[in-house]
């Protein structure tokens, strides 16, 4: 009997796909040798997305016995095939087909000079502010998904339409108004981006200048109360404040504190010890420790906005213990890049509720807004009065 022997390319949204259309077109009979990563569909080379290819082929010999979702080795294969049967017509087609998908993996590799010049500006954009490649590929897709080419051309308009998604992308926190007082509000964070500063800003705007209403009463608890300078640092803020600060130096010793102050004040402020977020052990003991402040206690975690987006996705990871309900941002004015901060807290499903922009604390805080992480972009041609009109009441 001849052995038939026809050969397929088949493209899908992933393998699995692929395999079904397969299955589906030619049954058992066909052997998938290859799969690669493509782009499918799209008009002139735009508007493509990724895909995969699959190609084998259909042979009228049984089926060969093998691993449902797994992509044969096509020398494997050939071998199989050949100790069976050595006929030289098939190894001829065999020969046939390794050749053909040389050619369409050259092919393969070509292409990327298509790409229409306006998303070869936005990618350098978005690698400009630090975004993730994850990030800007999503944004990229994005683009070449819900703009026409027409649209393309209008590179003001593409920028316009590209600050409001990543704007989408950005959540805030928003302040709940609390039925029971005090609010308890917990900053953790690694060492030195800024916590103990930042506590006193928080009680400088709750409870000086009220955020432009009734300043409330505020507290400040720090449980770093032995390290040398960090007693003497709030108590600095303390003192021109004239917002009182207290020590806790175990589990109980806050626990009281917090019941001292639990009639009097509006809002209790708790400074913490800085944390290697590699440090598991210190975490955890901290965690017990912070136990104290009760489970109505607002944690928030405290992340400096120079640092790299990997390292801001550890932090976040590793802090996870503390149940933390949003981040605030540190040091903004020393970087000119946000996007490693929005990348990393959009990937994790991360809120901000505060950032600070400088050393002083009076002026230096304020409450997170979509508004004011777009205007700090670079490069990109943001107009502030349409961002201001879309993210209005969130700036
Ligand atoms: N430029 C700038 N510097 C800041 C900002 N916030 C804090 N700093 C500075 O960062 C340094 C560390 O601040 P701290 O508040 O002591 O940091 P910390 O997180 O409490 O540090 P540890 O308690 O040691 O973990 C100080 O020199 C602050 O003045 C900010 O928003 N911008
Ligand atoms: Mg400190």
């Amino acid at each position: 009997m001849p052995v038939s022997f026809e050969t397929f390319k088949v493209q899908g949204a992933n393998y699995d796909d692929c395999v079904q259309k397969v299955r589906w077109a030619y049954g058992d009979k066909a052997v998938v040798m290859k799969r690669r990563t493509v782009r499918v569909g799209g008009v002139l080379g735009l508007f493509s997305r990724e895909g995969v290819e699959v190609t084998g082929y259909i042979s009228s010999l049984p089926p060969v016995p093998r691993q449902p979702a797994q992509p044969l080795d096509f020398e494997t294969e050939k071998q199989k095939i050949l100790a069976n049967r050595p006929d030289p017509t098939l190894q001829k087609l065999l020969v046939q087909v390794e050749t053909l998908n040389e050619k369409i993996d050259a092919k393969a590799f070509s292409p990327k000079d298509e790409e229409h010049p306006t998303l070869t500006r936005l990618e350098e954009l978005f690698s400009q502010n630090d975004f993730s490649l994850g990030y800007t590929k999503m944004m990229l897709d994005r683009v070449r998904k819900e703009l026409s080419l027409d649209a393309l051309e209008d590179f003001d308009a593409v920028q316009d339409r590209v600050i409001e998604w990543i704007g989408e992308t950005i959540t805030i926190h928003t302040e709940t108004p609390r039925q029971r007082k005090p609010r308890i509000l917990v900053l953790v964070g690694p060492t030195g981006v800024g916590k103990t500063t930042t506590i006193a800003k928080l009680a400088a705007a709750y409870g000086v200048d009220g955020w432009g209403q009734d300043p409330i009463k505020v507290v400040m608890i720090t449980i770093d109360g032995y390290r040398i300078g960090a007693r003497e640092q709030l108590e600095k803020y303390s003192d021109i404040m004239n917002i009182p600060v207290t020590y806790a130096n175990n589990h109980e010793e806050l626990r009281k504190s917090i019941a001292f102050y639990q009639d009097d004040a509006d809002l209790i402020l708790i400074d913490t010890i800085g944390k290697s977020p590699r440090d598991a052990v210190e975490l955890a003991k901290m965690k017990q420790f912070l136990d104290a402040c009760g489970s109505a206690a607002e944690v928030h975690l405290a992340v400096m906005a120079g640092t790299k987006y990997s390292d801001v996705r550890d932090i976040l990871r590793q802090f996870a213990p503390f149940d933390y309900r949003s981040v605030v941002i540190t040091k903004l004015d020393e970087t000119t890049r946000v996007g490693n901060v929005i990348s990393a807290l959009f990937a994790d499903g991360k809120a901000v509720s505060y950032i600070t922009d400088g050393q002083s604390f009076d002026n230096h805080i304020h409450r997170a807004g979509v508004v004011r992480f777009l205007i700090n972009l670079e490069g990109f041609r943001v107009s502030r009065d349409v961002i201001e009109q879309r993210f209005h009441g969130e700036a």
